[in-house]
């Protein structure tokens, strides 16, 4: 006797039974019409007024973080900076909306949401100033190591998720993608699974027009990224990712919604890299600065200001104490930065494998020796 599927059974109308019926209903899946906007809308002032003066303040200290690393690049100080510069609210809200026991999955350009999570800013670094070590400890802060392989901390993502979910303990895991990163095989898998397995985790794209110098246009011909979630039978969410209130409002839903066994969402955050790709890029080559100054006005912190003032939330004090918390941080940076990093290129082996392979063996062996030879030279 065949056991079959009760939902390969039902009795959709005007389809024959089997497994080609459809099974969800896309139309609650699909995303907002229009980008979620809190600021300069009514619901700003429904936000709680704290919530918005903690949002300030952490997107001024995060834009100083951004651009005193940018400067360390040009000293020579940091080998790569991934600015998120004019990413900040989407940075920032992403470590808020989660709470300790959860877990961050961060690419390369979201090293400002690793520090907002509670990470020392310094060490947040430390890959990126030529350490091939993360630099803090992702068990300790609940959070992956900075991923530049595009998308591949997306399954990550979610075999945490479900592992937490199994477990029977109330874990949310959140992925962070570039639009670039939603055309990898392994956006694909992650979500795929996500969707199945109904797993706590939201995915996170902040949509920043452009991979390296790929506009969207030529990335992808979905109606939106967010659109990509009804194919795999989760809901979409589509929010302006320069408006921190509204940011902040989406992610939180997505999260308690998983960590309550409602499974996974996708949120595609439009937004604007300011900066060029990285240090090492020149965006003069494949984008207009008409375009850049047109976001410049839709600047998170600008939106944030204008936002606040008409509420009477601005007040001098708040600016002045953000300013100078966002300059003592800066301070710190130059000064732990000027020194020389103590950098030991045989450190490169430790922790690949529990026993070295013989390739590896030999591959230090032979590090080792040039090393020995260079010391040589130089004495
Ligand atoms: C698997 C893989 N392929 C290619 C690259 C090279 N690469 C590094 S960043 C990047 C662009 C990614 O753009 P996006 O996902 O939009 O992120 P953004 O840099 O805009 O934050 C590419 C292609 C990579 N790191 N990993
Ligand atoms: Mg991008």
């Amino acid at each position: 006797m065949t056991v079959l599927d009760h939902r390969h059974t039902a009795a959709v109308p005007g389809w024959l039974p089997g497994a080609t019926a459809p099974r969800t209903d896309p139309e609650p899946l699909l995303p907002d019409a229009a980008p979620v906007r809190v600021l300069g809308t009514p619901a700003l002032e429904k936000t709680d007024p704290a919530l918005l003066r903690e949002l300030y303040r952490r997107l001024v200290v995060g834009r100083r973080y951004n651009q005193q690393a940018t400067t360390l690049t040009k000293q020579g100080r940091l080998a790569v900076y991934p600015a998120s510069t004019g990413q900040e609210a989407c940075q920032i809200t992403a470590a808020l909306a989660l709470q300790q026991q959860d877990w961050l999955f961060p690419s390369y350009r979201d090293t400002l949401a690793v520090v907002s999570r509670g990470v020392d800013p310094l060490e947040a670094l430390t890959l990126l100033r030529g350490n091939a070590h993360t630099g803090y400890d992702p068990k300790a802060s609940r959070t992956a190591p900075l991923c530049t392989p595009l998308a591949t901390q997306a399954p990550h993502a979610v075999g945490l998720a479900h592992a937490a979910r199994l477990a029977g303990d109330p874990t949310v895991a959140l992925a962070m993608l570039g639009d670039g990163g939603t055309s990898e095989g392994d956006f694909h898998e992650a979500l795929n699974f996500a969707a199945v397995l109904h797993a706590p985790v939201v995915f996170l794209v902040q949509n920043n027009g452009y991979a390296i110098s790929v506009p969207l246009t030529q990335q992808s011909a979905a109606p939106t990224l967010a659109h990509k979630a009804v194919g795999y039978g989760m809901p979409g969410r589509l929010v302006d990712g320069n408006d921190a209130p509204a940011m902040h409002a989406v992610l939180t839903e997505a999260v308690e919604r998983a960590r309550s066994g409602g499974g996974p969402t996708l949120i595609e955050a439009l937004t604007y890299r300011v900066e060029a790709h990285t240090n090492a890029d020149d965006a003069t080559r494949y984008r207009h600065e008409e375009e850049v100054a047109a976001w410049r006005e839709h600047d998170p912190i600008l939106l944030m200001e204008r936002g606040m003032r008409e509420l009477g939330l601005l007040d001098d004090q708040l600016v002045q104490d953000a300013a100078d918390e966002a300059e003592a941080l800066a301070a710190r940076m130059r000064a732990e930065f000027h020194a020389e990093p103590e950098l030991d290129p045989m450190s490169l082996f430790a922790h690949v494998y529990a026993e070295p392979t013989q390739q590896l063996r030999e591959q230090a062996a032979q590090l080792a020796a040039e090393l020995a030879a260079e010391a040589e030279v130089h004495h």
